[in-house]
């Protein structure tokens, strides 16, 4: 039998973390051939917590799953790992700066970036969940100057699954027929949900859309708003979707891209499509299974330039904050 792979889950007793572990556990992170030893952090007061979901976790006899750690030590949790979810982290409080958020999380993600360079596997790949999740992942790299920054990604998967999903609902075609959607950016309101480039059944999707306003002014706020939306319905922040996504955003990473279709994540800019080099910035990105590549050549209007300029300037800033306290 294959040797397992050692998957670290940071936050694992948080609500995307109860969506992510059966799935991981389940095979649908790694694929049915591949066992997995789970590794869970979180901070000591939810242990005991994560100890209730690994009982559960046992409690399933999942066939792939090889064990499970549960731990408060970053050093320990991320020692040997292949895959990194780093889910946990410090949410906005009321009353709370911009900046007292940053710096939160930059005490959480620093720490977390050295153990990964310490001590994680060689082919290590990071997907940051936790918000802000770009910029987590940019302190997180910042910290391991030993791991390759191409092994650093945020999620962008969840914005991109719910555009796929929002043009699918309005086309009346199925998810499948639909290629080639972007999210640029930063994960957060100010993110470019893109449709330029997309294509349903292999037409232009802004033809068979046909309806430019409903672009602008219903898709875009629709798709970048969702997660505001989804905690007005259900009283809390999406967490199954999320879970889904990580899921897809590692599998595809593993598994490659379909030919002539693309995927969106966060990874670290090389200064395409002026993004300054060294940002954590969502792309149209294809991975061969090994390494993530930032769709090259794509052709981009007024608007969509003025729209991916704006949400990089707020990650400018979100850098530029975070130097200022120190944190990278
Ligand atoms: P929860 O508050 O349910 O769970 C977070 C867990 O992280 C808690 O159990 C907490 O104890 C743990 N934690 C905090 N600091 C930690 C540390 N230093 N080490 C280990 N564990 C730590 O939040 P949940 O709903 O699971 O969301 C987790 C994160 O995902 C949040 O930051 C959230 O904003 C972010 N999201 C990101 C999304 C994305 O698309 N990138 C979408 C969903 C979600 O909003």
């Amino acid at each position: 039998a294959a040797s397992p792979v050692h998957v670290t889950v940071t936050g694992a007793a948080g609500q995307i973390g109860y969506a992510l572990l059966f799935r991981i556990a389940s095979g649908q992170l790694l694929g049915p051939d591949t066992p997995v030893r789970l590794h869970l952090l979180e901070v000591p007061q939810a242990v005991k917590a994560a100890e209730g979901v690994a009982l559960e976790l046992d409690d399933c006899a999942f066939p792939l799953l090889a064990g499970i750690d549960i731990h408060d030590d970053a050093t320990e949790a991320f020692a040997g790992t292949n895959v990194a979810l780093l889910v946990g982290a410090r949410p906005r409080t009321a009353g709370m700066e911009r900046g007292d958020l940053l710096s939160a999380n930059g005490g959480i993600f620093g720490p977390q970036g050295a153990a990964i360079n310490a001590g994680a596997a060689q082919d290590v790949r990071v997907l940051v969940v936790g918000n802000p999740a770009n910029t987590n992942a940019f302190i997180a790299a910042a910290a391991a100057p030993d791991v390759p920054k191409d092994r650093f990604t945020a999620m962008t998967r969840l914005d991109h699954n719910r555009a796929v999903g929002q043009l699918a609902a309005r086309t009346g075609a199925p998810v499948t027929d639909i290629a080639r959607v972007t999210i640029w950016g930063n994960h957060s309101a100010t993110q470019y949900p893109d449709l330029l480039h997309a294509t349903v059944g292999g037409r232009p999707a802004l033809e068979v859309v046909g309806d430019d306003a409903w672009v602008r002014d219903t898709f875009i706020p629709t798709v970048a708003k969702r997660g505001a939306q989804i905690i007005e319905a259900r009283g809390a922040s999406s967490a199954a979707s999320a879970a889904n996504a990580a899921i897809d955003h590692v599998r595809t990473w593993v598994d490659g891209t379909p030919a002539g279709d693309w995927t969106s994540a966060g990874v670290v800019s090389d200064g395409s499509y002026g993004v300054p080099e060294g940002l954590v910035s969502s792309f149209p990105v294809t991975s061969d299974g090994g390494a993530w590549q930032i769709v090259q050549g794509l052709e981009l209007d007024g608007f969509s330039r003025g729209r991916i300029d704006a949400s990089v300037e707020e990650l400018v800033d979100e850098r530029e904050a975070v130097r200022a306290l120190g944190l990278a």
